[in-house]
């Protein structure tokens, strides 16, 4: 029997193009008016010559607009680009990173529950309902993946157990004692999850975990699937990051072929980085945003970093909204090895299509004389580290004639005891480029 489609709000989710339209010229107007009452876009758009939202005449007013950086942020740190009074923000989240000035996220009542409902029609688009108990894996905190999901499952009416991440033993616990049916966790938890879970005394028949929405780092289709083969559930894809509400921004439904992003809420354009031009659609570019459904702080032509391409064919779902492809690095987690431009997605692609590998990886990059020299180090499932040294050697030798083969550089693979490279607690590290700065 076909499965049902499941929608949040049909009639938006499947607005015609010329509807789409008029709600994201409706919207850009409005969000310029607010923008150009703060500090930051005030002077900016001036000097473009626009003073008010009236100065947006069609969706093509967009291309005048110049673009905002994360750069941009910080200097408008901490209160630059705040519309309206800063007594009715009743949130404020921060973008991860560590190092130098925070990136804020202000939220006035109205925009939390906007996040809410955009992160409760992604959960519905990909089958969840109010029957659900799901378990949230991500960090509660500054970070936007706990509260920010959070709010969007209880606004489905889903029970959101909110364990935050770590502590994996009693998450195994609640998970089989509650009967968690969803997980929200990096690609990187749920393989770590599966280890701990076949390590305890629980049998993974006993529990009703159907599904896993999953976000926050890269991952390939590869990964996904090993997360889906090992656990049995389904995987979802969910895209977000801080400056743009957190997770929800774009969603898999349940046909899983793409994420579909919310253009009655976003602005989506694919440029090309250096450029800064259009690519046409299925050219991979980075992914631009302006947002359309915050009101206390507007964000304009957001340059994400982000590389993915526009999916042309209409999705399955009959949603009208498009999708993008799974995104396939950041144009600066872009590492170059001795010349040589290399995604740490590639890297992992290549460990994942190997049976034995485990839970998780390292790239280290350091410099050894004038050269990079690359190692990739490995951890292995507990059979396979118990197993002869000849298994090991060939399957590093496997292992390291596919990345050369697909990177054209020789990496050095050390393959590693299971639990031995350190587990981060939130997103993982994958890469440790130790070479000194220029
Ligand atoms: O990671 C928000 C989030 C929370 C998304 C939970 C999904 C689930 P930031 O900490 O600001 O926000 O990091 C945003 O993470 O620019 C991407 O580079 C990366 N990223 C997020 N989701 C995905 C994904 C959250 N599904 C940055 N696939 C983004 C690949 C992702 N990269």
């Amino acid at each position: 029997m076909a499965r049902e489609i499941p929608f949040w709000d049909k009639k938006v989710e499947t607005a015609s193009r010329d509807e789409l339209n008029t709600i994201q010229l409706v919207g850009l107007k409005k969000q310029v008016e607010h923008a150009c009452q703060t500090v930051f876009y005030k002077d900016r758009l001036a000097k473009v010559g626009i003073h008010n939202g009236d100065d947006i005449k069609s969706l093509a007013d967009l291309k005048r607009i110049p673009f905002t950086t994360k750069n941009d942020l910080r200097s408008a740190y901490p209160f630059g680009l705040l519309y309206g009074s800063q007594d009715d923000l009743v949130r404020i989240h921060a973008s991860s990173g560590t190092t130098g000035t925070p990136t804020l996220i202000y939220q006035n009542r109205k925009d939390v529950d906007m996040s809410a409902d955009t992160m409760a029609r992604s959960l519905v688009a990909a089958g969840c309902t109010n029957k659900d108990i799901v378990q949230n894996m991500m960090t509660y905190g500054l970070f936007t993946g706990g509260m920010c999901f959070h709010y969007g499952a209880e606004k489905l009416g889903m029970t959101v157990i909110p364990t935050s991440s770590g502590n994996t033993l009693r998450q195994i616990k609640f998970m089989h004692d509650l009967g968690t049916s969803v997980v929200h966790a990096t690609p990187s938890y749920l393989l770590h999850l599966h280890q701990a879970i076949e390590d305890s005394e629980y049998n993974r028949k006993d529990f009703k975990w159907r599904m896993a929405v999953t976000g926050a780092e890269p991952h390939s289709e590869e990964l996904r699937q090993k997360i889906q083969n090992k656990l049995g559930i389904e995987v979802y894809n969910c895209y977000g990051m801080s400056e743009l509400n957190g997770p929800g921004v774009a969603f898999e439904c349940i046909f899983r072929d793409g994420l579909h992003v919310w253009e009655d809420r976003y602005i989506m354009e694919i440029i090309d980085p250096k450029t800064e031009e259009p690519v046409p659609d299925g050219e991979t570019g980075e992914l631009v945003m302006t947002i359309l459904h915050r009101d206390a702080m507007p964000l304009l032509r957001y340059r994400t970093r982000d590389l993915t391409h526009v999916i042309t064919e209409p999705c399955a779902c009959g949603r009208t909204h498009r999708r993008i492809a799974r995104f396939t690095g950041r144009t600066d987690d872009m590492l170059i090895i001795n010349g040589v431009n290399v995604f740490p997605s590639q890297i992992e692609e290549v460990i994942l299509k190997e049976k034995g590998v485990g839970a998780n990886y390292l790239i280290i990059v350091e410099k050894k004389g004038v050269l990079d020299k690359l190692t990739v180090q490995i951890e292995v499932t507990p059979s396979v580290f118990a197993d002869d040294a000849r298994v090991l050697a060939s399957l590093a030798k496997r292992i390291k004639n596919a990345m050369s083969a697909l990177i054209t550089i020789n990496p050095v693979i050390e393959l590693k005891e299971p639990g031995s490279i350190p587990l981060a607690t939130g997103k993982a590290i994958r890469v440790d480029d130790r070479r000194p700065k220029e």
